[in-house]
């Protein structure tokens, strides 16, 4: 696109908008701040580089495009390529099994801060902050039960592990002077009905106390709910109800997975309500497609809705926007830029609502009015303020990303065989 025509359909869609009430210049500084974290299996379906065992532990990736990172240098170079495609500065988001072992067999609770040294010089070096997981899944130990296992032995090889996965997070958070975000999700269900619904979540409320307990202030510690997963449908230890109750009694900070629920359920009706009892959210942001299906996020009335929320309860401070999908169907990189750009829509979107307006009608009783004002706003030129903010941070603007995408694939991903 031309620079004059994005400057100029600006310069309309800024005065509509301020018809309104709204300031797009201000919705797009505040865009701009917004950091992303970059979920790095996106680049390399789930695998990492700790053993090449197979996905296992209730989640899989499908499809076989050619092109996935097979090493650390691949993973971290196609992060640096989605990076010129994405305006703001964002984050990157490791699991445990993404670990610099070189070459060594580095058990799960064997691991430590040194082993993720070398993420932490290209993080600071390419102007990334991290965030970290533990790693429950893809391991021998992993079972159907990990911290929330009935045998002792096993049960306290997950504790020291997640355990050791906080000190990680301590020493990345403080290495960039921002809090490293981690997040703790556990597999452990059951495939068939058990018996032993409520001694399972006892297990795993202790473990998670017990590995909560160091108090570690370079890093933020969170918790992710879900509904059921692969191989383990009649039960999940850890539940929404389980989370909501442990997090709000603990205050820790909530995992909402936008995948994690029923199909039909609203989830962007839980924002309000969770804020008001957990001290912050992480968010997942994925997209379900009849099951947790991790399809890759577009802009779409369940991720609108959900952002809507967010800022309509003030709460775009008070969450962590990072991404969960993988896609391995069709190229992997440019599922991820789709994403990611898909989520900085929604919360353009979000930002650009005239809820001033729209409250004013509410608190006069003005129903009409209101409802008018929301289905006009649907329409209004959010587009052209999203070119704007590309061009604005020099990255490809609309449909300029496709052949952007198709550049790396030919001279880089396609290389990979
Ligand atoms: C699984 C959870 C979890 C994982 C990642 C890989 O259902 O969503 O967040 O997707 O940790
Ligand atoms: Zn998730």
């Amino acid at each position: 696109m031309k620079e004059s025509q994005i400057l100029k359909a600006y310069e309309l869609a800024k005065e509509r908008y301020a018809a309104i009430g709204v300031d797009t210049d201000k919705a797009v500084e505040q865009l701009e701040k917004q950091q992303i974290s970059l979920h790095c299996w996106q680049t390399d379906d789930v695998v990492g580089f700790e053993s090449g065992q197979a996905l296992s532990g209730g989640i899989q990736t499908t499809g076989n495009y050619p092109g996935r990172a097979r090493s650390i240098d691949e993973v971290r170079g196609d992060l640096e390529y989605v990076k010129t495609l994405l305006a703001g500065n964002h984050r990157v988001n490791l699991h445990e099994i993404y670990g610099d072992f070189k070459g060594k067999k580095v058990d799960r609770d064997q691991v430590g801060p040194e082993h993720f040294q070398s993420w932490m010089d290209w993080a600071k070096a390419n102007n990334f902050k991290l965030d970290f997981n533990s790693t429950s899944f893809s391991h021998p130990k992993s079972g159907d039960l990990s911290l929330a296992n009935p045998d002792p032995a096993i049960r306290e090889f997950w504790i020291e592990h997640t355990k050791r996965c906080r000190r990680i997070a301590d020493a990345m958070g403080k290495a960039q002077g921002d809090p490293c975000i981690m997040n703790i999700w556990v597999h452990d269900g059951s495939k068939d009905i058990t018996v032993n619904r409520k001694y399972y979540r006892e297990l795993l409320m202790q473990s998670l106390d017990e590995i909560l307990e160091e108090k570690l202030p370079g890093m933020k510690s969170c918790v992710e709910a879900k509904l059921f997963g692969i191989g383990l449908e009649s039960y999940t230890v850890g539940s929404m109800d389980f989370y909501e109750g442990y997090c709000a009694s603990r205050k820790v900070i909530y995992t909402l997975d936008t995948g994690h629920y029923e199909p039909t359920e609203n989830i962007a009706d839980k924002v309000s309500s969770l804020l008001l009892y957990v001290p912050e959210l992480m968010l997942h942001v994925s997209r379900p497609v009849r099951w947790d299906s991790d399809h890759v996020t577009i802009m779409n009335d369940q991720t609108l809705d959900f952002f809507k929320e967010l800022v309509r309860a003030d709460g775009l401070d008070r969450a962590h926007v990072g991404l969960d999908y993988f896609d391995a169907s069709i190229n992997r990189i440019g599922a991820y830029v789709i994403g990611a750009r898909a989520t900085q829509k929604c919360i353009l979107s979000a930002l650009l609502e005239p809820l001033a307006k729209l409250r004013e009608y509410e608190a006069d009783g003005r129903g009409f009015q209101r409802l008018a004002l929301l289905e006009e706003a649907k329409t209004l030129p959010f587009g052209a303020v999203f070119d704007y903010f590309n061009y604005k941070n020099g990255v490809p603007v609309g449909e300029e990303f496709i052949p952007a995408i198709e550049k790396y694939e030919k001279e880089v991903t396609s290389k990979r065989k």
